[in-house]
């Protein structure tokens, strides 16, 4: 992939790129928790999104994109949202440009091996990568959260996803074989070494259905539980968010909410639970115990949160008849994308073949399946070479 974007580069450009690797994320527990507040338990993986990027001495900003073959281009003197994957990048520069930093225009090839729309978080990819490239080569001396909360704001503002933080966080800070457990109220956060992946494997299928966040009911999610923390607030003033309440407040004051509000509400207060339980089954090597957690938390995502779909809920079900596996869930926003598993390394290839062949005799596809490695967050790999 890198030989490709630099060999594209050069074609395109002629000069010599800067190449920055910026890697997707999984996540084991703790969805739809970050903007509550709450707590994620994510990793950043192999798969990742390259960018061969080069400043051009303009005011244009040129993108060439491998994986569809489309060029884009946009003035840094006027930014509008629009576009497809080049909204990501505007929204990146537009971000900075908020900040007061002086971006510059730039030429840049994208390529990568994260599957759009499944769940990996490609757009946090594409975010980061940008984000890392522009404040090596403008020395723009950004902390990586504050690069996160570029990437988080890009996305409020172009393509529209409220999102939380947990995707730009986990791209900007991964570490080798460790998950990070991240407070997304305080921003703190915490290493844990991955200690079951000497054993288990951490295996995505995807469900073939693709995920479009901006389009889905992402955003009303996120709207029902700020108007479940309105009117819980009557009775508990001091609450900022959910993350300020338990499972059993929320379950206290039931009927003053609405029904649909007071499931997203248990929801997320549950997940919360779940995560902080996880952590220490984690630190502690119980993989039977994390497992279980996971299954409820796809249990809550698919029945109270109501983001799963069939083939995210037969893919967890079924992964649950299977010995080999510790546990399953849905992974990221849902609507589609890709169940995470942790399956026993030795039996990867039987899981793989058993969910592939049950798979395409109930939906007529055959779903594609990635096993990951936790890996490094986004980086410079190679420095500008001088411009002949
Ligand atoms: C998407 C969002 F981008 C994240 O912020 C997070 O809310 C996730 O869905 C659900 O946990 O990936």
């Amino acid at each position: 992939m890198i030989s490709q974007a630099i060999e594209q580069f050069k074609k395109q450009f002629h000069k010599e790129p800067l190449i920055v690797s910026s890697p997707g994320r999984i996540n084991l527990i703790g969805e739809h928790t970050d903007y509550n507040e709450g707590f994620v338990l994510p990793a950043a993986i192999d798969k990742k999104i390259i960018y061969a990027i080069a400043l051009n001495d303009t005011d244009t900003c040129n993108a060439y994109a491998l994986f569809n073959g489309e060029k884009a281009s946009f003035s840094l003197k006027d930014i509008k949202p629009g576009g497809g994957w080049i909204n990501y990048l505007k929204g990146v520069v537009y971000q900075l440009q908020q900040r007061g930093l002086e971006v510059k225009g730039f030429d840049c090839v994208i390529t990568g091996d994260i599957p759009i729309g499944a769940g990996m978080s490609s757009s946090a990819a594409v975010e980061g990568g940008l984000n890392v490239a522009l404040n090596h080569l403008l020395d723009f001396k950004l902390g990586r959260m504050d690069m996160a909360k570029v990437g988080q704001l890009a996305e409020h503002t172009f393509p529209g996803v409220k999102c939380g933080i947990m995707d730009q966080f986990a791209n900007l800070h991964g570490q080798k074989d460790r998950v990070m457990l991240l407070d997304c109220r305080s921003l703190e956060f915490t290493y844990f070494p991955f200690e079951f992946s000497k054993e288990y494997k951490i295996v995505l299928v995807n469900s073939m259905v693709h995920h479009s966040l901006a389009s889905s009911e992402y955003n009303v999610r996120r709207a029902q539980c700020e108007e479940g923390v309105k009117i819980l607030r009557e009775f508990f003033p001091d609450i900022s968010s959910l993350r300020n309440l338990t499972s059993a407040q929320v379950e206290q004051y039931k009927d003053k909410l609405p029904p649909k509000v007071y499931d997203r509400c248990r929801y997320v207060t549950q997940e919360n639970e779940r995560v902080e339980k996880a952590c220490a089954h984690l630190q502690r090597n119980e993989l039977k115990e994390f497992g279980e957690l996971m299954y409820a938390s796809h249990e809550g995502l698919s029945k109270l949160y109501e983001v799963s779909c069939p083939e995210l809920d037969f893919l967890a079900d079924l992964a649950k008849t299977r010995s080999e596996v510790a546990g399953a869930r849905m992974m990221g926003g849902g609507f589609g994308g890709c169940t995470i598993n942790l399956v026993q390394t030795e039996r990867v290839e039987e899981f793989t073949a058993f969910m592939q062949e049950q798979f395409q005799q109930h939906f007529g596809i055959i779903p594609e399946v990635y096993v990951t490695s936790i890996q490094e967050g986004a980086n410079v790999l190679q420095p500008t070479v001088a411009i002949a």
